[in-house]
């Protein structure tokens, strides 16, 4: 056994290479909302509304990570990571939306892939983690088709300007939860709640993917690599009842085919006609729209957080299923901590979707952690569910899924949307009065893994890639 806890076996199944990594998103740990010209974006409204974040908090200073990175690239690069996800914030460059470009805003991610790549740090840049330019949304938002057009000319202009230092990029984050949260559950900017039209949402999202794909690949930028990631649950039946089996199918449908399918097989399910009519309306899907979707991508992005039980229930308007949290234990955000499950979702895309390149973008524990009289944060439970991640993780590999990274969510304590700064996620623990960081037990067992790791798979890295 090694000190991280994994057994050697499981370690050496992971390659050589393996990308060890970990996430954040603009919004959630930058704050500099009104610097460098930056413009407004969804977030910035909807947090600054009374009522919509827990004590209305807001992004406005987070983690200040805009003026901090050189520090947290440092805390990267010293726990031994190899690589950093993060995102750019749209508004930022186009500070409208459309229209004029805020060379200050591409200027600051240039400086952070620069420092980045100083430090032997290799950076994973997301397009969209939901921070929309207000200025769009007051056009329709992703309501309307002009935004994907917008979006790609947004990632058109960012990966002219960072393509040549950036290997890896993905267009959007979750989309599942923008559509679900944003648009029919409104607990997320913008805080619409529609169900019946949260179809047109999901369609230009994945159009704005397509299309940005498109104009990446006409960049040629050599040795980058662009893919999406996807939030893959688990809704499983309460009950062998007929009723629940459909209830489970129907969020299945609702997380994860919806999104799925079209990306890797040009179709919207069936099934879903009645949830997402307009996913069927010749008028929002137009000719042509599913093949610039489902044009391949070179890796899909996996994030996996839920794990639930599905019974049906009359009484839940529109979806007619209940959620039921299940076996074991909770994590602070009322998410069930079962990190075994992404093997289950990582099998899943080779055998139902495609056999390509998957990286887990995000997998990590909230929970109420604290400094405590000595200086610690003893943060055991997420150690022990980052380890059965990777042991999960390698057992994928053993299934003979190509799986080649981990990005830890998150790097750093951060705002966490709607539920504000009241849980953190951190490998490091974040002082928001001081800003000080602090690693947590969880980045020092981190640092001794990828060390492990490295130790482990040296004889195979120096004999050259068998892949
Ligand atoms: O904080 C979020 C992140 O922005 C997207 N994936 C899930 C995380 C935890 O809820």
């Amino acid at each position: 056994m090694t000190a991280s806890g994994i057994n050697e076996a499981t370690l050496r199944r992971l390659r050589p290479d393996f990308l060890w990594g970990a996430a954040t998103a603009a919004y959630q740990v930058e704050g500099a909302v009104a610097e460098d010209g930056r413009g407004t974006s969804i977030w910035d409204t909807f947090s600054h509304t009374p009522g919509r974040t827990l004590n209305g908090d807001t992004g406005d200073l987070a983690a200040d990570h805009y003026h901090r990175y050189p520090e947290d690239i440092e805390l990267m690069a010293s726990h031994g990571m190899g690589a950093y996800r993060f995102s750019i914030a749209w508004p930022r460059i186009v500070p409208d939306g459309a229209g004029a470009v805020n060379q200050r805003g591409l200027d600051h991610y240039s400086r952070l892939v620069d420092a980045l790549l100083d430090r032997g740090v290799e950076p994973m840049a997301t397009l969209f983690h939901w921070d929309l330019p207000q200025a769009l949304e007051e056009r329709g938002g992703w309501y309307a088709r002009d935004t994907a057009h917008r979006f790609a000319d947004y990632a058109e202009i960012v990966l002219a300007a960072l393509g040549d230092r950036v290997p890896k990029w993905l267009t959007l984050n979750e989309p599942w939860t923008v559509v679900g949260q944003g648009y029919s559950r409104g607990v997320h900017a913008p805080g619409h709640r529609d169900y019946h039209t949260a179809g047109t949402a999901i369609h230009h999202l994945l159009l704005g993917h397509g299309e940005a794909l498109a104009r990446f690949r006409a960049i040629e930028a050599e040795g980058a690599e662009m893919g999406i990631t996807l939030s893959m649950a688990l809704p499983r039946p309460w009950s062998r009842r007929p009723a629940d089996v459909a209830a489970a199918r129907l969020l299945d449908g609702e997380q994860n085919r919806v999104y799925l399918d079209p990306l890797f097989r040009g179709s919207y399910p069936p099934d879903l006609a009645e949830l997402f009519p307009t996913l069927f309306d010749d008028a929002i899907v137009r000719p042509g729209d599913l093949t610039v979707i489902s044009e391949p991508i070179d890796y899909l992005g996996v994030n996996y957080y839920l794990n639930h039980l599905v019974a049906a229930d009359p009484a839940v308007p529109v979806l007619g299923a209940r959620q039921i949290h299940p076996e074991g234990p909770m994590m602070s955000a009322g998410i069930a901590a079962v990190p075994e499950g992404i093997r289950e979702c990582l099998v899943r895309i080779r055998d139902e979707y495609r056999d390509l390149p998957l990286y887990v973008t995000e997998m990590g524990a909230s929970l109420h952690d604290y400094v405590d009289p000595t200086g610690r944060v003893r943060d055991t439970a997420r150690i022990d569910y980052l380890r059965t991640t990777v042991e999960s993780i390698s057992n994928a590999v053993a299934d003979g899924v190509d799986v080649r990274g981990l990005y830890v969510w998150s790097l750093l304590d951060n705002l966490e949307w709607e539920l504000g700064y009241s849980i953190r996620f951190g490998l490091f623990f974040v002082d928001y009065g001081t800003q000080r960081r602090i690693p947590k037990d969880s980045a020092r067992w981190y640092r001794s893994l990828i060390s492990e790791h490295a130790e482990l798979t040296r004889d195979r890295a120096d004999r050259g890639p068998s892949w």
